[in-house]
This record gives structure tokens, C-alpha cells and sequence, in this order.
């Protein structure tokens, strides 16, 4: 194989390996989301990803759930919950979410309750694009 092929392929999995991540704070608490398939994609379903940690350090055993809703447009099931759950106590939590029947502006808001703190919301606006 020609070299520059080689590097265009080396290329082409170091860009499909970077995952976008959205940081959020609520309370003490750092939030990362990321996303399976990264983008979002209409009509699939995702796996959500939540990594929760408290000045640098994961944050075990909290209850997580989600729900995925389109702010000012109403639509049965923006009261789905998702409830997220932990990989093996490393502040890491997944779950899998509803797929998205349109494109435009989404939110995916957590409801996150960790150890004898109050439980927060914390919301991750997601523009989706129409299939092309
Ligand atoms: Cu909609």
C-alpha cells in the first residue's frame, strides 16, 4: 500500500475515534456528555453517555435518568425517562435513548441525584440535522 494511503487511513481513524464532548456544571458537579452516534442521527436511537465527577474525581453511584424533548414543540414523549446506568463504579454512566423523529433543536436534560444532595437538572441543548 502507498504510503499516503496508509497515512489517509491513519487520518481517517484518528478523526472517527475523537468523540465530541458537552461540559456542563451543576452544583459541584461536572457533567460530560457524549454521544453514540456522534453526531446525533435522525430516526436512530443513541446511546447517551454521562460521566459525573467533583473536583476531578469520578463521582460514584448516583441515580441518573434522561428524557429528550424539543423546547416549544410538544410531543408525547418528552416525559420518557431513560434511566442511565453505571459502569462499574467509575463515575461513567450510559443508557439508551428514544430515537429522534426530526431534525432541528433538541434538548437532553438529566436529572442527576448523588449521594444525600438535592437532585439537579441539568439540560444539553443538541441541534440535530436533517438527513441530507
Ligand atoms: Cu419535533
Amino acid at each position: 500500500m502507498p504510503i499516503f494511503i496508509m497515512i489517509l487511513v491513519l487520518m481517517l481513524s484518528i478523526s472517527c475515534s475523537t468523540e465530541t464532548v458537552q461540559t456542563k456544571n451543576i452544583g459541584d458537579l461536572q457533567l460530560d456528555m457524549s454521544t453514540e452516534p456522534d453526531p446525533l442521527e435522525v430516526g436512530e436511537p443513541a446511546l447517551i453517555k454521562l460521566n459525573v465527577e467533583k473536583t476531578g474525581k469520578s463521582v460514584s453511584q448516583c441515580q441518573i435518568r434522561f428524557r429528550q424533548h424539543m423546547p416549544g414543540m410538544e410531543m408525547k414523549d418528552d416525559n420518557t425517562y431513560t434511566e442511565m446506568k453505571e459502569q462499574a463504579d467509575s463515575g461513567k454512566y450510559q443508557g439508551h435513548g428514544l430515537p429522534y423523529h426530526m431534525g432541528g433543536d433538541w434538548e437532553i436534560e438529566f436529572e442527576v441525584k448523588c449521594g444525600d444532595a438535592a437532585l439537579q437538572k441539568a439540560g444539553f441543548p443538541y441541534h440535530i440535522k436533517w438527513p441530507e
